[in-house]
């Protein structure tokens, strides 16, 4: 077998989204890449850490000691204190909501751009110490025309981001982004620095074989969510029912659902009535990025884009994949109503 040559000609994601904007012509202004530019190197900096935990004090509690009796760094603290400085740094945001923040950041008149962006530095934080892939979730909105950049520019609906996306920090360092034409998936390699076009175009099967939820939570589950469950686990004479896959880290199980199809869900439950996940920076990337994909994200009862926030933090109830695995719960959700 002949072994084909090294490409010559490499898509970075810098480049791809160079192409977009080219192609919107005189609307863009070129912002937005440089803030996308500001964001690539936060997920460099970020996996970095991340590959180097164990080994540069980074793994364990924040306050906790190691055994020469240093105190350890918290590694979601670091990728929020990597993310907050380099997106002020860029000049082109006006607010930001982290997870890690109780409050939302107004970046000063001199640093001031018209994005906002709302995002989990490093989510999945139960796997962290067990080196299973984590992420950093991001969405991003445009100030309202007028506005200076205020809160009220955050709590706005997901279907009005202009862009979201997640890095994944895996075997590789996998960065996936929809600026609201598609989605597509990059692929740091690492002794360039760069994130290099992958996965072009991803699209979610419109059905899977997977379900992904925290079943440990069953004795909580409301009537739609346990029937919905069976339906698949125990389906008709003659069908296969679904396999089990749960990660415990959203971004692993989001990105396995956009590329092989399927549902993964963290409904509202008895226990977490209003649900776990946060809506800003969790929910709303991933309902944007699987719509783009083809597929559906809904509570059950609302599509996820739809949700007014009426504060930084609040969660809700989800699940998301392909479209007619999502449409299935959703009739078990009106057969209830
Ligand atoms: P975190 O922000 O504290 O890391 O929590 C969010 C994570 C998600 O990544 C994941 O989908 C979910 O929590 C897992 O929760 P559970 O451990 O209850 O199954
Ligand atoms: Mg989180």
């Amino acid at each position: 077998m002949s072994e084909q040559p090294p490409s010559t000609d490499l898509i970075t994601l810098t480049r791809h989204v160079l192409m977009e904007q080219f192609r919107l012509g005189s609307a863009a202004t070129g912002d937005l890449t440089l803030l996308l530019t500001a964001i690539q190197l936060t997920s460099k900096f970020i996996a970095t850490n991340v590959r180097k935990a164990r080994l540069i004090n980074l793994v364990g509690l924040a306050g906790d000691t190691n055994v020469q009796g240093e105190e350890q760094k918290k590694l979601d603290v670091l990728s929020n204190d990597i993310m907050v400085n380099a997106l002020r740094a860029s000049g082109k945001t006006a607010v930001l909501v982290s997870e890690e923040l109780e409050d939302a950041v107004i970046i000063e008149d001199t640093h001031k751009g018209k994005y906002c962006v709302v995002f989990d530095p490093l989510d999945g934080s139960s796997n962290i110490d067990a080196g299973v892939n984590i992420g950093t979730i991001f969405g991003i909105y445009e100030i309202a025309k007028g506005s200076k950049g205020t809160i009220a520019d955050v709590l706005r609906p997901g279907h009005t981001m202009v862009a979201a996306g997640y890095t994944m920090y895996g075997s590789s360092a996998n960065l996936v982004l929809s600026t609201g034409n598609g989605v597509n998936g990059y692929t740091l390699d690492a002794s360039l620095g760069e994130f290099i076009l992958t996965h072009p175009d991803i699209k979610i099967p419109s059905r899977g074989k997977i379900y992904s939820f925290n079943e440990g939570n069953s004795m909580y589950f409301d009537t739609p969510t346990v029937n919905y469950l069976n339906s698949i686990k125990y389906p008709p004479a003659g069908k296969s029912p679904y396999s089990a896959r749960y990660i415990g880290s959203m971004v692993a199980d989001v990105h396995r659902t956009l590329l092989y199809g399927g549902i993964f869900g963290y409904p509202t439950d008895k226990k977490s009535k209003k649900g776990k996940l946060r809506l800003l920076y969790e929910a709303f990337p991933m309902a944007f990025l699987t719509e783009q994909a083809g597929g559906l994200a809904t509570t059950g009862t609302k599509r996820v884009l739809d949700i007014e926030p009426t504060s930084i933090h609040e969660r809700t109830g989800i699940y998301l994949g392909s479209k007619d695995d999502v449409a299935d719960v959703i009739k078990f959700y009106e057969a209830e109503s």
